[in-house]
């Protein structure tokens, strides 16, 4: 199969070397950002095929990314270069040790111009890697980028739904970008072809519209078969027909929070590519989203198979 295939906006990222405001900094770090991407890398390096969608811009931003992407062996044979719009630009400024802030350049970017014609054909390399997909990946970023980016999400869903692939969701609310309303109105309509969805506690309440957790999982429980609930240094939780599993986090120290949802997301589906249970799926993916929180980068962190056990060696190991 194609493995895990997904659909958004990859970005060039700037970030700051060390805490303090961006003006202050002496030279910024640059990278590629992008959600989805973020889970395709993750997925790739432990061992499954991944593949991402997605228009980047005819620059040097652009080719980047891509050339990022296929250096992690992420299929991007689907990926448009638009000469019409730049690729999208994201900032990372480390404000204080503690505190993260983004900014995005976006608006109006390649990304952004994503349109069902990019997947329309049949046939075309991006509708057969859906039909091929072992999974199809896609977050609530995307459709808030601009209606035709998600009527292009709506339309992979449907691709994905018709040739029997499952469909994942990570919720992955960017108040940036949309109200809880809009992320709402995207969202729901998708709900009946998601099989696992990913949400944060906060914005599990926010798609259920609901006043506390319990009220929220009762609600999305018979729409989707896996719910999986991200708590953050808390670990997460899986609710399915068969009942609940939680699992606790892997004590780490955590340096940066961002990409560790992408992390998690991207252990929990190559669990489900590995063909292994809920109880290991979760465990790897709180394995690999605690790996995200543990490096100042949202991917570049992403274990690989072999790497799986360093986490548990004590402070202060080296390895020879
Ligand atoms: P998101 O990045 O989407 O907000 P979370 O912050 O909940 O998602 O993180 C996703 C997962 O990564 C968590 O469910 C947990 O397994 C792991 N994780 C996050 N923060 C930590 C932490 N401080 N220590 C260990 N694991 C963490
Ligand atoms: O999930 C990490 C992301 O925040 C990042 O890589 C960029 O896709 C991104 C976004 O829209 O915030």
């Amino acid at each position: 199969t194609a493995g895990v295939v997904t659909l958004g906006e990859s970005m060039a990222a700037l970030g700051s070397p060390a805490p303090g405001p961006l003006r202050h900094a002496p030279h910024l770090t640059l990278s590629i950002a992008g959600a989805e991407s973020n889970v395709a890398i993750g997925v790739r390096r432990l061992g499954h095929p991944s593949a991402w969608i997605g228009r980047v811009g005819a620059d040097e931003f652009g080719r980047m990314v891509l050339e990022r992407l296929r250096a992690e062996q992420v299929d991007v044979s689907a990926a448009r270069t638009d000469p019409a719009a730049p690729t999208g630009l994201l900032v990372k400024e480390q404000r204080t040790p503690d505190v993260t802030r983004v900014q995005y350049y976006r608006s109006g970017s390649a990304g952004s111009r994503l349109c069902p014609d990019d997947l329309a054909a049949p046939g075309s390399p991006a509708a057969r890697l859906i039909a091929d997909a072992a999974v199809l990946h896609v977050t609530g970023i995307t459709p808030l980028l601009s209606p035709t980016a998600a009527d292009a999400v709506r339309h992979a869903v449907g691709l994905a739904a018709a040739a029997g692939v499952p469909v994942s969701l990570d919720v992955n609310h960017r108040t940036a970008l949309g109200t809880p309303a809009q992320l709402r109105a995207a969202l729901l309509p998708l709900l009946p072809q998601v099989t696992q969805l990913f949400a944060g506690e906060e914005e599990l309440l926010l798609l259920a519209d609901a006043e506390d957790e319990a009220e929220a999982v009762n609600r999305l429980r018979d729409a989707v078969p896996e719910l999986v609930v991200k708590r953050g240094a808390d670990g997460a939780t899986l609710h399915t027909a068969a009942g609940v599993l939680r699992q606790p986090a892997v004590p780490v120290r955590a340096v940066d929070p961002v990409g560790a949802g992408d992390a998690f997301t991207a252990g929990y589906l190559a669990g489900l590519l590995d063909g292994s249970t809920p109880a290991e799926r979760l465990r790897l993916a709180c394995l690999t989203g605690a790996f995200a929180v543990s490096v100042a980068s949202d991917w570049s962190g992403l274990p690989t198979r072999d790497e799986l056990r360093l986490l548990t060696a004590p402070p202060g190991t080296t390895l020879r």
